[in-house]
């Protein structure tokens, strides 16, 4: 095999390899790009937020005149912005930074595999991905725009709504499809190809993240796949899936008779929306907790309650939909069903958060840049879920639906929580993935101003929701309660802006290191999982020798041993 692959052209080894590391990476990178876009529009709605009517600046020209007036942001503009944003930062950016490259790359590493089960599903994983990708950024061009009818693409709304909605739908196809052959590679390759010795209760826990996220991946998508298609079929064949009959819109009836259900849509998108979530955060959480292990020397306290809450947390994941429906008058049994589930959804949350917490109890801590946004994860991510509380109650979330809380509360989750682990693993696994190390100063630049930029733009939408400032608003002064909240808008955007700039010390010392002539060590933070007894960078096919694990993730400190930390992978002296 090896030496069939050492004559490999460029294309063959870079565009369209088989190999889970040069996979990982492309996901990685593209990710990372679409993340910056879906970055940039948001940007632009804030210009529109704080300074509603008033031409963008710079770019406001070059948009055309179908989607501004004299360079100021039209109504319709905005509603495709705000769309896109949402469906490029869930599905284009944060689950395939997190799953298709962190787990790409890392899980055939910890797991001391040559590569993922299936090299092949896993390059068409990446290609369907890059498909679906084009599809999306394709519509921003397309008369009408781009998608303009919210991440959730409610009916019927989005049945009538402009080609941007096909474009959408077909877009979603092809991510899911990726999606879907990405979960079952993962659950195939951590059953089958771990190392010898290595258990499951040996796994690191960000394979056992990657494993419940991967059953997600594979259970939840299912049913969207299946709404896009009927809701594909609503917009072209004239079916009446969603449509229901006898709709008025603008005076005009809609031709739609059949009497189909818009709720059904709702059920159906939520049935993959809420597993969505844990999707984008369980990974975060695995990252971190291999981090913190690193960082503090100690085992993680807690390890195996820890991966009961997660299998626990993943099974439950689909019993809570409807939390986000409160709203459409489903009646008191089934909204007491699913408060109830609720609630009980967010205790493993809570024993992962306090185990990771307990961890850096006694511990004599090092605080590389990694080890900051871990530790920052913590809070921020403790933030997002207990906000989500009251929204999933049914009282409270008659109040704060749909309102800037709403928006306050999941971006902590995915924001400076998510975010905060994915960077958390880069600066991590960079030693690992480029042979260099990153700079230490320009990290913490970076680490600290997005801190405190992440906490100006999402707290205070926090505040604005409270005080009723409704979401997906177009112009907020509209209303008395935008005017009054104002100047927290306003700063909310300027926040945005400085978030922007921060990013800037990360870009330099993304490029900057990987010029340098010094190589990293094969193991530089000295951690015990078997990712680190590759050469640095791994070549192909992973490990020059078969690895065997000796013992548990995390043996730190272990009392009697010659250093603090025990690898996997080296059998110790009894
Ligand atoms: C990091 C900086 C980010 C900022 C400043 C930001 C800001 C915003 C803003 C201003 C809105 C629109 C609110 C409205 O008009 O109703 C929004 C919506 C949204 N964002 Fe973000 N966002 C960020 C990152 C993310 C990430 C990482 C994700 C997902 C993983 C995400 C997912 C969404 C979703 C799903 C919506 C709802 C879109 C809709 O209403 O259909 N955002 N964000
Ligand atoms: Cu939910």
């Amino acid at each position: 095999m090896s030496e069939a692959h050492a004559e490999m052209g460029f294309l063959r080894k870079y565009v369209f390899s088989t190999d889970h590391k040069i996979i990982g990476i492309q996901y990685g990178i593209t990710a990372l790009v679409f993340l910056f876009f879906g970055f940039c529009l948001m940007m632009m709605m804030r210009w529109q937020l704080a300074y509603p009517g008033e031409p963008i600046p710079l770019i406001g020209g070059l948009l055309g005149e179908t989607r501004t007036d004299r360079g100021a942001m039209l109504p319709n503009f905005y509603n495709q912005l705000g769309a896109m944003h949402g469906t490029i930062m869930v599905f284009m950016g944060i689950v395939p930074l997190a799953v298709g490259a962190f787990g790409n790359y890392f899980v055939p590493l910890q797991i001391g595999a040559p590569d993922m089960a299936f090299p092949r599903l896993n390059m068409a994983s990446y290609q369907a991905f890059v498909i679906g990708g084009v599809i999306m950024l394709v519509s921003f061009f397309l008369p009408g725009g781009a998608a303009s009818s919210g991440w959730t693409s409610y009916a019927p709304l989005a049945v009538i709504a402009t080609t941007g909605q096909t474009f959408w739908l077909f877009g979603m196809m092809f991510l899911i499809a990726s999606s879907l052959l990405g979960g079952i590679n993962f659950i195939v390759t951590i059953i089958h190809l771990r190392a010898e010795g290595l258990t499951f209760f040996r796994l690191p826990f960000f394979v056992w993240s990657q494993l419940v996220t991967a059953f997600l991946l594979v259970l939840a998508f299912p049913a969207l796949q299946a709404a896009s298609v009927m809701q594909l079929m609503d917009r072209l064949a004239g079916t009446s899936f969603f449509m229901p009959s006898g709709l008025v819109v603008g005076g005009e009836q809609i031709a739609a008779v059949g009497g189909g259900s818009p709720l059904l849509w709702q059920h159906l998108f939520w049935f993959l929306a809420h597993p969505e979530v844990y999707v984008l955060i369980l990974p975060g959480m695995g990252i971190v907790a291999e981090v913190i292990a690193v960082n503090t020397r100690k085992p993680l306290w807690g390890y195996r309650p820890m991966v009961y809450s997660l299998l626990f947390l993943g099974f439950l994941s689909f019993g809570v939909w409807a939390h986000h429906m409160y709203m459409t008058g489903m009646g008191t049994t089934m909204s007491t069903f699913f408060q109830i589930t609720t609630m009980i959804i967010s205790i493993p949350s809570v024993i992962i958060l306090t185990c990771l917490v307990i961890s850096l109890w006694g511990a004599s801590i090092r605080f590389p840049v990694p080890m900051l946004f871990a530790l920052a994860f913590l809070p921020m991510f403790g933030i997002g879920g207990l906000t989500g509380l009251p929204l999933g109650l049914a009282a409270p979330d008659a109040f704060l639906h749909d309102t800037y809380y709403v928006i306050g509360h999941f971006h902590y989750v995915v924001a400076p929580g998510t975010i905060f682990a994915l960077f958390a693993g880069i600066y991590h696994w960079w030693p690992k993935i480029t042979g260099r190390q990153m700079n230490e100063a320009l990290g913490k630049i970076h680490f600290w101003f997005s801190f405190l930029f992440m906490n100006g733009i999402f707290m205070p939408m926090m505040f604005e929701g409270m005080a009723g400032v409704s979401r997906r608003l177009f112009d907020p002064t509209i209303y008395v309660t935008g005017e009054a909240a104002h100047g927290l808008t306003i700063m909310t955007s300027w926040s945005a802006w400085g978030l922007a700039l921060a990013q800037v010390p990360f870009i330099i010392n993304f490029f900057w290191s990987m010029r340098k002539q010094e190589m990293a060590e094969d193991n530089p933070w000295q951690a015990t999982t078997l990712e680190w007894a590759t050469p640095t960078p791994p070549p192909h096919g992973n490990f020059p020798e078969t690895v065997v694990a000796y013992s548990g993730p995390y043996e730190y400190s272990v009392p009697g041993a010659e250093r603090d930390f025990s690898p996997q992978f080296i059998k110790q002296e009894a």
